[in-house]
């Protein structure tokens, strides 16, 4: 059957997968957003659903003072002996951790960390053994990818950290992954920096601490000489076969550009499947000359189900800005109450959740009730970057609200009173544009539409893309979320 990337839209990079009794599971990153690393299954490679996310307590995942695309990075999904490991590096408090779980349902453990530093970390098993890598400094201060064998229970060294590649030659060397396939070692890393020079890069050794030998064609996949093309920045990515047909895949990241001459991206980094195939000397292609296309074929006459929309009943999808307090939350009978604390939208504790924006096309609806103060609707990508709409409900007057807060330019549009403190609100979003608007009792308000572009990576800088969230701001105010419904038209 011919699938469509990619597999996982919305803002869910640095793809790692694993395969368990013929199940794919798969982990992305999350940075400053709680719960932390996405966890999916998918029987297939190509449908893949939420099951919940693996940091799920304050205990595993501590992101006071988080910048925003700081927190978790990169994290690495291995099965191994009927255990799940997922390890990764939590960049704010700068330590290496795993945690581990026996039921992919159920909760992790507590983390268990490794004192190796660097990002991207790795875990590979071989005979009871288990060796752990990162993008770091090995224990003479060389620089690359850096391995050491680890105690699985303790997370102690067992041996020094040695560096066994130091790349092909291009910048931001990242994302080491360690395969035993046949008879050689595989390490498949990223290099470039994860923007439009990104690219897949790979060596192998028939020694598991090298020497490791650079394939000659990396980059192995990249998209960096498409110019104009709308797949763009492919790299970090992780293998996987299919245990029943034997074909290999790669799930990689990569953004999509909009339209041909407009470079810029703020759906975020997401989750590619490109085919992979092993020639008789024992070297991996991957894609189409090692580029990505929109579509390819996987074995089998299952069909891909694109979402069409999402709601509060979607909760595993639904994320909250750093370690929130959960008293300022209740969800019940399809409607959401935030009560705000001392924290505007612009503050790093917002009261805030929200889920993130999968495609270009949709139309988000919400009815917002504000008992006190202002809540509303923000296109999020960050604290400095973000378009609210709201309803505000202080002084003895309602109002409803347009904000647009890109960077230090800050403008806030007001209506005049509208007589009750609730409104039907309506946000479209187009590649280039949202428009928002609301209904209050009989009246229409038409805010007109806000450009894509600035709320966009190119500009907000970071590592995530745009959520569309709830929020209550500021102490004393309540609002309440009924009926949201975020439909996509063309996923
Ligand atoms: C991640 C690195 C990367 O640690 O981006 O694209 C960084 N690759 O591997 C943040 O997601």
């Amino acid at each position: 059957m011919i699938y469509k990337n990619p597999v996982i839209p919305g803002f869910y990079p640095d793809p790692s997968v694993c395969c368990a009794d013929g199940r794919f599971y798969l982990v992305t990153s999350s940075f400053q957003y709680f719960p932390g690393v996405p966890l999916f299954e998918s029987d297939d490679l190509v449908n893949w659903t939420q099951i919940g996310h693996v940091l799920t307590r304050e205990s595993q995942l501590p992101l006071l003072n988080a910048l925003s695309s700081a927190g978790i990075f990169a994290p690495t999904i291995r099965y191994y002996n009927g255990t799940f490991y997922m390890v990764t590096t939590n960049t704010t408090t700068a330590k290496n951790f795993y945690v581990f779980t026996n039921d992919i349902h159920g909760e992790w453990s507590e983390p268990i960390f490794v004192e190796q530093d660097g990002i991207d970390p790795s875990l590979y098993f071989e005979n009871g053994h288990a060796y752990f890598m990162s993008n770091g400094s090995d224990d003479e201060g060389n620089h690359g990818v850096t391995q050491c064998e680890i105690d699985i229970n303790t997370g102690k060294k067992l041996s020094p950290s040695k560096t066994i590649w130091t790349g092909s030659g291009g910048r931001y060397l990242e994302s080491p992954h360690l395969y035993k396939i046949g008879e050689y070692y595989y390490l498949m890393c990223a290099e470039g920096g994860t923007e439009y020079g990104h690219m897949v890069t790979y060596a192998r050794s028939k020694e598991l601490w090298g020497k490791y030998e650079g394939y000659s064609n990396n980059p192995v996949l990249t998209n960096r000489n498409k110019g104009g093309y709308e797949i763009q920045g492919v790299g970090h990515g992780d293998l996987v076969q299919k245990p029943d047909t034997g074909e290999w895949f790669m799930l990689h990241l990569g953004f999509r550009q909009i339209g041909m001459w407009e470079p810029f991206h703020h759906l975020g980094r997401e989750t590619f499947l490109t085919p992979v195939h092993f020639s008789n000397d024992g070297w991996f292609t991957c894609g189409n000359d090692g580029t990505v296309e929109p579509e390819y074929e996987i074995s089998g006459s299952f069909t891909q189900k694109r979402i069409s929309s999402c709601s509060f009943a979607d909760k595993n999808e639904w994320i909250f800005l750093r370690n929130p307090v959960m008293d300022n939350y209740s969800l019940s009978d399809g409607s959401f109450t935030l009560r705000g604390c001392d924290n505007s939208i612009s503050d790093f504790y917002p009261t805030f959740t929200g889920i993130r924006i999968k495609d270009f096309e949709f139309e988000l609806k919400c009815h917002v009730s504000a008992e006190s103060g202002e809540a509303g609707i923000s296109i999020y990508m960050d604290e400095k970057h973000h378009y609210d709409i709201a309803v505000r409900n202080s002084g003895g007057k309602s109002q409803l609200l347009l904000r647009l807060n890109i960077g230090d330019a800050v403008y806030e549009k007001f209506t005049e009173d509208i007589g009750s403190p609730e409104a039907d609100i309506t946000i479209n979003g187009s590649n280039f544009v949202f428009c928002f608007s609301a209904v209050s009792g009989s009246r229409n308000f038409d805010f007109g539409s806000l450009q894509t572009r600035y709320v966009s990576t190119e500009v907000a800088c970071g590592f995530t893309g745009v959520v569309a969230g709830l929020y209550a701001q500021k102490e004393n105010s309540e609002g309440t979320f009924s009926g949201f419904s975020l439909n996509y038209k063309n996923l």
